[in-house]
């Protein structure tokens, strides 16, 4: 699709973050389409949210990315390189100006980058009117940021890996995200404690390929990925919150068991983070449907059956380092307007 090079193009989204309960940590090989080496499954959250306008504007003599009202020259790199993308699908070579701003903590383990993506594909695509399928989108997304595929979805998705004997398309790659139900379905309750606001000191593209070439544990990690996806599926399905919880800790262990046995070794909790692990267990064995999840980054998750927020949210913000506590339920995914 072409459009008019001396059109201004402009378009806004809004994307939320995912949290997995089955964690994505590991690419193939193959780094160009940023495929992943596992397959992973998530919630989508609502107050935790990704705000985005781009302009195409041929009067620009570069791209220009501005985070939070601040203009970004080291991530505006990384943008730039994901729009060029989007250019070449509309056959244009117009810069763009990119606004977008988290009303959350950004780089710090709360999933900035998959609501960034997936707000970024969404506004682009409706900027330069491309009509990308969500298929489309999500792929174009997860080339971005492994996890915003997931964030073009709503309630509970899952990506799930290509079948290797399939052809990966030129533009778009291979795996996809795929939406199973909608928020609707099960509308848990998620807590976030904030024990620091500061950017993680390693990123998660680096720290997953410091796990694959240096972790012992890294080929017992994928070879479970596969039970755990139709496990945690079926227990979503059948709404069998206290199996989820099992699992889902189960994955969330093993995955920082495998960043920790990297080297060096990826230690992303905080002693806050570990109190806080005991205390929704604790509550957990007192009969309240709780478990908890913690991404790349000190910050804590805890996600509980629908009723039981306010006593998560009060335990959490009574462990000791826990700056706030956010609460979160389930949302939708992208949506672009004009
Ligand atoms: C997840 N994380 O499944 C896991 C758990 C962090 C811990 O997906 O390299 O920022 O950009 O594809 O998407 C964070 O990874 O990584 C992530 P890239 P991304 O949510």
């Amino acid at each position: 699709m072409s459009s008019s090079p001396s059109a201004i193009q402009t378009a806004f989204a809004q994307a939320h973050p995912n949290i997995a309960l089955i964690k994505y940590w590991g690419k193939t090989a193959d780094l160009k389409y940023n495929e992943p080496a596992v397959a992973s499954l998530s919630i989508t959250l609502d107050t935790l949210l990704t705000e985005t306008r781009v302009r195409f504007d041929p009067s620009l003599s570069g791209d220009e990315f501005v985070l939070n009202g601040q203009l970004d020259i080291k991530k505006g790199t990384r943008i730039s390189a994901s729009i060029d993308v989007m250019r070449k699908l509309a056959n244009i070579t117009t810069h763009c100006r990119i606004e977008s701003s988290n009303n959350f903590p950004t780089g710090a383990g709360l999933a900035s980058s998959a609501s960034g993506f997936a707000a970024l594909v969404g506004a682009c695509d409706r900027a330069l009117q491309l009509n990308l399928s969500l298929t489309q989108q999500s792929m174009l997304a997860r080339s971005m940021s492994g996890s915003a595929a997931r964030s073009i979805y709503g309630g509970f998705a899952k990506i799930s890996l290509a079948d290797s004997s399939s052809s990966s398309d030129p533009i778009f790659g291979r795996s996809t995200a795929e939406p199973i139900l909608p928020a609707e379905h099960w509308p848990l309750e998620v807590c976030v404690g904030v024990v620091s606001e500061k950017e993680k000191a390693i990123g998660s593209t680096e720290g997953m390929e410091r796990s694959r070439l240096t972790s012992p544990y890294y080929d017992a990690w994928l070879a479970g990925n596969d039970q755990d996806i139709i496990d945690a599926e079926v227990m979503v399905r059948a709404r069998d919150f206290a199996k989820l919880a099992e699992i889902s800790e189960f994955s969330c262990l093993k995955m920082h068991a495998l960043a920790m046995a990297s080297q060096p070794g990826m230690l992303y909790w905080a002693g806050a983070t570990v109190d806080a692990m005991h205390r929704i267990r604790a509550l957990r064995s007192e009969g309240v449907p709780v478990f908890f999840t913690i991404d790349a980054g000190p910050q804590i998750k805890a996600i509980c059956e629908p009723g039981y927020g306010d006593q998560v949210a009060q335990a959490l913000a009574d462990v000791h380092g826990v700056q706030r506590v956010i609460r979160c339920g389930l949302g939708p995914g992208v949506r672009a307007s004009d």
